[in-house]
C-alpha cells in the first residue's frame, strides 16, 4: 500500500523545504514538495528527490565496519562500540580529553544533531572546531557591526523598490528566492545581481554588474563615496543611531573612484547608480557567501553593511542587509541539549585549520578525531594537509551513510540513519522562520543506528548513561525548550507539519542594536576587545596582485569554487552518473589566452595541489576567472579543495576558500 506523509528536507540548505513522502513496503517511493508550506509552496529541487536515492542505494554503510590491515571489515556493533568506548576511556586516563577531536559541519538540520555535542562535553570536553568554512567571516563581521545576523522574513521582499543579490548564486542554491525574485520583478521592482559570474540570477536581473572576485568591499566604498558627495546619506539615523561614522568618512577620502574602478573593473557611472539606487530606499541586500570567502572577507561585509546603513536601509519593511537569519536557531534551546557546563576542558581548533590544529598539537596531541555530519576530506581546505594530519592519528571514528573520502580514512565507520529512518525536527538559520517537522517513516536498512543510539550506546559504556537516559520524544522537547509556551510543542508540530518561530520579521526595526554600544557600530568595540583594529580600511585578497604579485607572475587566475547545481556539497555525486568528472570552467579571456578549448584536458595547479578536468568555456564570467564545482569525490578525479588555502578570514571566523590563484596548462 502507498501511504504520503509530511516530512522536511535535512540538508544544509537556505530552503529548508516541507516534503510529501510516498512510502510503499518500508520504502520510500517518491518525494515531492509539500503543496501546503507556506514558503516553499510545494516546490522542490532535486537535491530534496535524490534524497530517496541515498536512502534507498545500494552503497548505504549498511554495518559496523573496522578497518583490519588496510581492509575494512563487518563487525558488530557490540565490538564497535566496546572498542571505541574503550579507546575514550584509556584517552581520557592517558591524555586527558582534549586529546580527542571532534570533527563536524552541518550535513544534517535536524535539532537533535547537537547531542554530538552533548556526549562530547560529557566525556570532559574535547578540542571543538570554532568558526565556520561555509560563512564565519560574514556572520562575525554582521556581529561586530550590529550585535547578531538576522534576516527580514523572506515575504518583506515584496516591500523593496529595488534588490541587490550581492555574491548569492540564488537560482543555483535558494529557489525560492528565486521564485519571489521573479514575482516581485513582475510586481516591478528593480534587481541588480552583483557576481564575477553571469547565471541565472544575473539573466533575470535589470542590471548585472560584473565585479573583479574579493574587490566588493571596494565597489561598497565607491558607492558611499557618491552617496556622501551627493549628500544621499540618512543623516538622521547616522547622527542618532550609529558609532564610528567619522572614521568611515576618513577611509572613503583614503581612495579616489578612478582607483576603485581600475581596482574592482566596475565604471563609476555603475559605483554612481548604485548610490541612487541605495538612496532610493528601501532597497533589500541579500548577501550571498561568495565576497566573504576572502583574506579579507570580514572587511568586505562590513563595507556593504556600513553602505546600507548610511543610505537609511537598516530596520525598515523592504530594506535589510540579509545574509543569516540567526533568529531562528537561537529560538531553540540548544545548551540544554549539548550540556556545555558538563564540560570540564576545553581547547579548540578553527574548523578551517583543523589539520594544522592536528599536526601541531602536543599538549595534549589528538589521539582520535571523531567525524559526524561533515566529509572534512573533500570538503575542508586544503585536502592534502587534512590527508597528512588524519593520517597521523591513531584511531578515526567517522558516523557516516557512505563511504566518502572521509570515511575511506576511518579505522571504526558507523553506519547512521537519514532524515526518513527517524523522527526528529528541522530549521535552518539561513533564510525562512519556520520550524518543519519529520516523522520516522520506514525503518533503517541492515543495522543502521540512528546517532542517538550510538550516543546513548556508547554513554552507558562511559558512565554517563543517566545523560542520555531520554527518549528521541523527551530530547525534542528539551530542544525546544521555551518555544513550548508560545505554542510550538512537538505534539503541535507532529499535527501541523510546520510552525512559525516568533521571530523579528523586520529586524532592528526599533533601532536598538545588540552591540556594547547598543547603537550600529561603523567601528566595532567587539573587535577591539578581541584585539583587532575595529575600524573599517581599504583591503584586497591576499592572493592578488596588490598582496602578492609574485605569486600571481606564477599562477595568474582566480579560481573560485561554488556549490554544484545537482549536489548538496559532496552528498550527491556518487549517485548521478554525469556529475562524476570534474568540469574546469573558465573565463573567455582564460581560453584564448591558454588556447583552450571546449572538453579539452587540462591539469589546473598552483602549491598546494593539483587536479584535471575538461575544460568548458563560459561566455559571461570575469576575466582571470576559473571555477570548478566543489564537493567532487576521490574516485571521480577529487575535491577542488586540493588547490584551495586553508588561511582564517581577516576577522579570525571565516575560511579564504576563493582567495586562491591557479594556473592552468593543456595536457
Ligand atoms: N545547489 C546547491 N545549493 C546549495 C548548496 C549546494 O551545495 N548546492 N549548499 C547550501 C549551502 S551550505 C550554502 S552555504 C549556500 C551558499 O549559497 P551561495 O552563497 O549562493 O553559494 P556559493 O556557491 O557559495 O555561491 C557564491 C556566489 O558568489 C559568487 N562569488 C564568488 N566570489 C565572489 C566575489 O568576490 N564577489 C561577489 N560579488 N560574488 C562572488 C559566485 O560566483 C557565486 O555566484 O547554498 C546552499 N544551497
Ligand atoms: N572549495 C570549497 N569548499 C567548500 C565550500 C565551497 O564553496 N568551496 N563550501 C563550504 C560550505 S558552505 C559548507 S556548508 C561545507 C559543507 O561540508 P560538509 O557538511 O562536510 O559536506 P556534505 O557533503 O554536505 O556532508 C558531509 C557528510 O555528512 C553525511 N551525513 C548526512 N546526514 C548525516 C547525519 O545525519 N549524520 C552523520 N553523521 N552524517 C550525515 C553525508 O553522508 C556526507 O558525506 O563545505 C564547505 N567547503
Ligand atoms: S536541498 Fe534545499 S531547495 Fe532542495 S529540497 Fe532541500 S531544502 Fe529544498
Ligand atoms: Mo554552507
Amino acid at each position: 500500500m502507498r501511504v504520503k506523509y509530511k516530512t522536511a528536507c535535512p540538508l544544509n540548505c537556505w530552503d529548508s523545504c516541507g516534503f510529501e513522502v510516498t512510502v510503499e513496503n518500508n520504502m520510500v517511493v517518491k518525494i515531492e514538495g509539500d503543496q501546503d508550506h507556506p514558503i516553499t509552496k510545494g516546490k522542490i529541487c532535486g537535491r530534496g528527490r535524490m534524497l530517496e536515492h541515498r536512502a534507498n542505494s545500494n552503497e548505504r554503510v549498511k554495518y559496523p565496519l573496522k578497518k583490519v590491515n588496510g581492509t575494512f571489515q563487518r563487525i558488530s556493533w557490540e565490538q564497535a562500540l566496546n572498542e571505541i568506548s574503550n579507546k575514550l576511556a584509556a584517552i581520557k586516563k592517558t591524555y586527558g580529553t582534549t586529546a580527542v577531536l571532534h570533527s563536524h559541519d552541518y550535513s544534517n538540520s535536524g535539532l537533535l544533531t547537537n547531542l554530538d555535542k552533548r556526549f562530547f562535553n560529557c566525556y570532559g570536553g574535547v578540542t571543538e572546531l570554532t568558526g565556520s568554512i561555509c560563512w564565519g567571516a560574514g556572520i562575525e563581521a554582521q556581529t561586530w557591526d550590529f550585535g547578531d545576523s538576522y534576516s527580514h522574513s523572506p515575504d518583506d521582499v515584496f516591500n523593496s523598490k529595488n534588490i541587490v543579490i550581492w555574491g548569492r548564486n540564488v537560482a543555483r542554491t535558494n529557489m525560492h528566492l528565486y521564485a519571489n525574485l521573479t514575482k516581485a520583478k513582475k510586481q516591478g521592482a528593480n534587481i541588480i545581481v552583483i557576481d564575477p559570474m553571469s547565471n541565472a540570477t544575473a539573466k533575470l536581473s535589470n542590471e548585472y554588474v560584473s565585479i573583479k572576485p574579493g574587490m566588493d568591499g571596494l565597489l561598497a566604498i565607491g558607492i558611499m563615496k557618491e552617496i556622501v558627495r551627493l549628500n544621499l546619506q540618512d543623516q538622521q539615523f547616522i547622527d542618532d543611531h550609529t558609532l564610528g561614522y567619522s572614521d568611515l568618512l576618513n577611509i572613503l577620502e583614503e581612495i579616489t573612484l578612478d582607483e576603485l574602478e581600475e581596482l574592482t573593473d566596475v565604471s563609476k557611472d555603475i559605483m554612481t547608480k548604485l548610490a541612487h539606487i541605495y538612496a532610493n530606499e528601501p532597497t533589500m541586500t541579500y548577501l550571498g557567501l561568495g565576497m566573504q570567502r576572502y583574506t579579507n572577507g570580514g572587511n568586505t561585509i562590513r563595507l556593504i553593511d556600513a553602505l546600507v546603513a548610511i543610505s537609511g536601509n537598516i530596520g525598515i519593511p523592504g530594506g535589510g542587509v540579509n545574509f543569516a537569519n540567526k533568529q531562528v536557531g537561537e529560538s531553540f534551546d540548544i545548551n540544554a541539549l549539548s550540556l556545555p557546563n558538563r564540560r570540564h576542558h576545553k581547547r579548540t581548533f578553527t574548523m578551517m585549520q583543523q589539520a594544522e590544529g592536528i599536526l601541531l598539537a602536543n599538549d595534549p596531541p589528538i589521539k582520535m578525531v571523531f567525524v559526524t555530519c561533515g566529509n572534512p576530506v573533500t570538503q575542508v581546505p586544503n585536502t592534502n594537509r587534512v590527508k597528512q594530519a588524519f593520517s597521523k592519528v591513531d584511531t578515526i571514528v567517522v558516523v557516516e551513510q557512505f563511504m566518502t573520502d572521509t570515511a575511506q580514512m576511518a579505522d571504526y565507520v558507523l553506519p547512521t540513519t537519514t532524515v526518513f529512518e527517524e523522527e526528529d525536527v528541522y530549521y535552518s538559520s539561513m533564510y525562512h522562520h519556520y520550524v518543519n517537522y519529520g516523522s520516522k517513516l520506514v525503518e533503517p536498512p541492515g543495522e543502521v543506528k540512528s546517532e542517538l543510539m550510538i550516543w546513548t550506546e556508547l554513554a552507558k559504556r562511559l558512565s554517563f548513561a543517566d545523560d542520555f537516559a531520554f527518549d528521541r520524544e523527551q530530547f525534542i522537547n528539551i530542544g525546544l525548550g521555551d518555544l513550548v509556551t508560545k505554542g510550538i510543542t512537538l505534539e503541535r508540530l507532529r499535527k501541523y507539519d510546520h510552525l512559525p518561530l516568533p521571530i523579528d520579521h523586520v529586524p532592528w526595526s526599533d533601532k536598538k542594536f545588540m552591540t556594547a554600544s547598543g547603537k550600529y557600530e561603523f567601528t566595532s568595540s567587539q573587535a577591539t576587545q578581541k584585539g583587532f583594529d575595529g575600524r573599517l580600511r581599504i583591503d584586497y585578497p591576499l592572493e592578488s596582485k596588490q598582496k602578492n604579485p609574485d605569486l600571481l607572475g606564477k599562477y595568474p587566475y582566480t579560481l573560485l569554487s561554488i556549490h554544484p547545481l545537482r549536489s548538496n556539497h559532496s552528498q550527491h555525486y556518487h549517485l548521478i552518473d554525469s556529475m562524476q568528472e570534474i568540469k574546469v570552467e573558465v573565463s573567455k579571456d582564460v581560453a584564448e589566452k591558454e588556447r583552450l578549448q571546449e572538453d579539452d584536458l587540462v591539469k589546473v595547479f598552483n602549491e598546494r595541489g593539483e587536479l584535471e578536468g575538461r575544460v568548458r568555456i563560459l561566455k559571461e564570467a570575469h576575466r582571470n576567472t576559473i571555477n570548478i564545482d566543489e564537493g567532487q569525490w576521490s574516485k571521480f578525479g577529487g575535491s577542488v579543495n586540493l588547490l584551495t588555502p586553508n588561511r582564517i578570514s581577516d576577522n579570525g571566523m571565516g575560511s579564504t576558500l576563493f582567495d586562491c590563484v591557479v594556473a592552468i596548462e593543456k595536457i
